[in-house]
């Protein structure tokens, strides 16, 4: 049955993010609802109606080049892994124009020997994020089969560090997290691989996972235990040994914990430590067992380490599911993070690529 207009309007005031902004837009041009009415439901804000109007939504990249299994170049590789819709993007987003506005980013030239693999998408996502602009549009849904590996340089101090991103998408890694649960796993089995491969390179490696706070516990219980899953794949494969020089935990959407933002820290810690207990001690192990976030310094079974590893991250207030006034709060706590973290080249015979 068709939604009444004042059910349409009675669900945009409970909630701005109950329709996507392209419904919006929708109802809008088919006079569902008029502006006027609309207008009335956000309060007077004239800069999300108007965002409305021109709203479209944005195209990352028209060309994709394949990420070679072998990376020739070294480079620090930051991987995003989370499950679908848990906002690894939008974070993304988020770090690659603080990384810019804050005067970090040296991207690979013309005349460059290295060169970002997936320069398009880079651009795009760096593009979403316009600071004049009050309201940005952001991109939906990665596609399932493309992994992107973004390398660039990250400045410091002067001092220039190569780094990459990897974002995957949440059906890759979901389809990873089955490889133990499903047998004959065939979905994506070429992606794994590809990624596979880059894992067992000798790049140093930071992992962030993602962990989407929005979804509510009783489903929250499949989140963790997709985790866990992949947690013990890791274990299997040793993808965490040698290269890992750290791992952290994102609580995403953290704008849903508390409209305050001091105490959403606390919460996401609360929230792990309670809702993802084998993923916590799986993790734990994993970290003292390969020196990863100083975990070897601490009595083993004592994981309490993994508390300063955990993170809230929102990406600001969030309009119609698709658009948002972006807060640089959260992305230049990751952005810290980064310059601090990230290694700079070795040097010398120890260092032999394989
Ligand atoms: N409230 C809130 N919602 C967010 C935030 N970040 C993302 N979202 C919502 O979550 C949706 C998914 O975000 P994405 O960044 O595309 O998620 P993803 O993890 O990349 O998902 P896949 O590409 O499918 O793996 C967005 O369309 C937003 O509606 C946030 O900080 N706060
Ligand atoms: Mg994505």
């Amino acid at each position: 049955m068709e939604e009444t207009k004042e059910q349409i309007l009675r669900n945009i005031r409970e909630d701005y993010n109950h329709y996507t902004a392209f419904e919006i837009k929708k109802f809008l041009t088919d006079e569902v609802i008029f502006e006027s009415e609309l207008l009335k439901v956000v309060e007077g804000d004239t800069e999300v109606v108007e965002a409305i109007y021109r709203y479209s939504n944005p195209i990352l990249e028209r060309n994709t080049n394949q990420t070679p299994n072998r990376i020739k170049d070294y480079c620090t590789e930051i991987y995003l892994w989370g499950l679908p819709s848990a906002g690894k993007t939008w974070a993304l987003a988020g770090i690659l124009n603080t990384i810019d506005s804050e005067g970090h980013l040296k991207l690979y030239g013309k005349n460059d020997t290295e060169q970002c693999i997936s320069s398009d998408y880079m651009n795009g996502l760096l593009n979403v994020i316009n600071n004049r602009k009050a309201i940005n549009y952001l991109p939906n849904k990665t596609s399932n089969e493309t992994i992107r590996y973004m390398n660039f340089k990250l400045l410091k101090d002067g001092e220039e560090r190569k780094v990459a991103f990897i974002d995957l998408s949440g059906e890759l890694v979901k389809a990873i997290a089955n490889e133990n649960v499903i047998k004959n796993h065939k979905e994506l089995e070429k992606e794994r691989k590809l990624l596979e491969s880059l894992l067992s390179n000798r790049n140093r490696k930071i992992h962030f996972f993602f962990i989407d706070y929005a979804r509510n516990d009783d489903e929250g219980g499949k989140q963790n235990i997709h985790f866990s899953n992949l947690c013990s794949i890791f274990n299997s494969k040793r993808y965490f040994e040698k290269n890992t020089d750290f791992i952290y935990i994102v609580v995403t959407k953290a704008d849903m914990i508390d409209s305050n933002e001091a105490i959403r820290k606390n919460e996401a810690i609360k929230y792990f430590n309670k809702y993802y207990k084998s993923f916590r001690n799986n993790l734990g192990k994993i970290c003292q067992d390969n020196e990863i976030n100083f975990g070897d310094d601490y009595e083993k079974g004592d994981y309490s380490f993994l508390d300063d590893y955990i993170l809230d991250f929102s990406i600001g207030e969030v309009l119609f599911l698709r658009m948002c006034r972006f807060n640089k709060k959260s992305s230049l706590k990751i952005v810290d993070i980064l310059q601090e973290k990230i290694q700079k080249e070795r040097s010398g015979k120890a260092w032999i690529f394989g």
